[in-house]
């Protein structure tokens, strides 16, 4: 169901009017409220007049994480903290969390982008909605919780973690709908087996995943081992938090919900746009938000935007599924390394589970990967000869499509972490070392 039509199927002309409106207030905002944009734009001589639309908008300064690290905690807030009702914080691997805010009007576009997506995703009325996002800080729980309260949806606050109960309250509850990380997902589908439990038996159809990146091979592993729909949602806590895409269930990009937050894909490198259909990073311009407005806000996630029509009829530009940042990308020995190219290759081979973890280091002044790959109790009880000959197998497949060399090691069943949240799955010592 397509919960706001006006909005998400507006033809594009007028969706381009729309927008260009909006940005000119949001520039008009931040010009007078925030003195590091005031600041920015004096810089390059420009003043709120100098933009009159989206076709201006490449006049305009980029937004990092670090100027949200340089301005803790408030000081990208657009407007008193009288007027703000929430924070939420989002935890990066080093530094300072990055602190955003909200007014009660942005929560209302919160919940707004919330509702929209989980409509997209087929959830209704009708649906029990056990969210296992993480309340607290992190944006994703109590992001999608009122956005299905917005819906309408019986919503479960269940959080993450506390697996078993999780599995009683799908038994229990007939839970129809789910909302988690992809690498809790798998945990759960784990337990479900421990459990002796068939995903057959049980009321769940479909499930909202995202927070991290995770491959179509991951998707279809999902789909099977939970028997359901597996739907990609999208979302950064500097832009809102989860909502800011979503799949449709025609399950082909993301729907960007435009009215609110404008898209744009640039060279990492040169910082140009991208031509038509080319991948780049990700850049976004809030153009409804009250406390933190971002003026071009770079993701470093990569990806390509499609804005041909869906048959699902929004109207919106799609993005691609991300299966990387651009900062979790690994050089290794100058070759570019992403972690979702070994998920796609060990799933793929379907011969092993799918815990895996990247362990880089520089050993004699050469870098190297190291894959940990957790096989079950059966394969691992089975005989050297065939432990080492899927050992090579898995090299081999891994060499030729990263193009370097790597050591794999076969691990006993449960070694790897399980995650209940967004999965951890490089070390990179190298790092460590430089630190030293
Ligand atoms: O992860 C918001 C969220 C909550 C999205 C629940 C979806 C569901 P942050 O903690 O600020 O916010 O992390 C944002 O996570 O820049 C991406 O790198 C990554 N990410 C989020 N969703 C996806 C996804 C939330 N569907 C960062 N696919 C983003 C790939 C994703 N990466």
């Amino acid at each position: 169901m397509i919960w706001n039509e006006h909005y998400e199927c507006m033809p594009r002309e007028s969706l381009k009017k729309l927008q260009d409106e909006r940005l000119k207030k949001t520039v008009e905002r931040v010009y007078y409220n925030v003195e590091f944009y005031r600041r920015k734009m004096q810089a390059l001589g420009l003043e709120p007049g100098d933009i009159n639309g989206i076709d201006d908008i490449h006049k305009l300064p980029f937004t990092t994480k670090d100027d949200l690290r340089d301005n803790y905690p408030f000081g990208l807030f657009a407007t008193p903290l009288e007027n703000v009702t929430r924070l939420h914080a989002s935890s990066g691997t080093t530094g300072k969390p990055t602190i955003v805010g909200y007014t009660r009007h942005d929560i209302e576009i919160f919940s707004e982008v919330v509702a929209r997506s989980l409509s997209a995703a087929g959830i209704g009325k009708n649906d029990i909605l056990q969210n296992a996002y993480g309340y607290g800080l992190f944006t994703g729980g109590l992001g999608i919780h009122y956005g299905a309260e917005k819906l309408g949806v019986t919503v479960v606050p269940i959080s993450a973690g506390n697996t078993k109960k999780q599995v009683q309250f799908l038994q229990d509850f007939g839970t129809t709908a789910m909302s988690l990380t992809p690498s809790y997902a798998l945990y759960l589908a784990e337990t479900l087996e421990e459990m002796d439990i068939d995903p057959k038996s049980l009321n769940l159809k479909v499930g909202i995943f995202g927070a991290e990146p995770w491959t179509e091979n991951m998707r279809k592993e999902i789909e099977k081992r939970l028997d359901i729909k597996a739907i990609d949602i999208y979302g950064l806590s500097e832009i809102i938090g989860p909502g800011v895409s979503i799949e449709c269930m025609e399950q082909n990009g993301l729907h960007i919900f435009e009215d609110h937050f404008f898209p744009e894909t640039i060279n990492p490198k040169t910082l140009e746009p991208t031509a038509k259909g080319e991948e780049g990073e990700l850049v976004f311009t809030t153009l409804t938000k009250e406390a933190l407005p971002l003026i071009r806000y770079r993701t470093r996630d990569l990806t390509t935007l499609n804005y041909e029509a869906c048959a699902c009829g929004r109207t919106t530009v799609r993005m691609k599924k991300c299966t990387g940042r651009s900062d979790d990308m690994l050089i290794i020995r100058g070759v570019n390394v992403f972690p979702s190219q070994v998920e796609s290759v060990l799933l793929e081979l379907g011969e092993t589970s799918p815990h895996y973890m990247l362990i880089v280091d520089r050993i004699n002044n050469l870098d190297t990967l190291e894959v940990l790959v957790e096989v079950d109790e059966k394969i691992f009880s089975d005989e050297i000869r065939h432990l080492e000959t899927l050992t090579k197998k898995i090299s081999y497949t891994l060499e030729s499509t990263l193009n370097i060399s790597v050591k794999v090691k076969l691990v006993e069943p449960q070694t790897i972490a399980r995650s209940e949240g967004k999965a951890k799955r490089v070390i990179d010592n190298r790092k460590f070392k430089e630190e030293q």
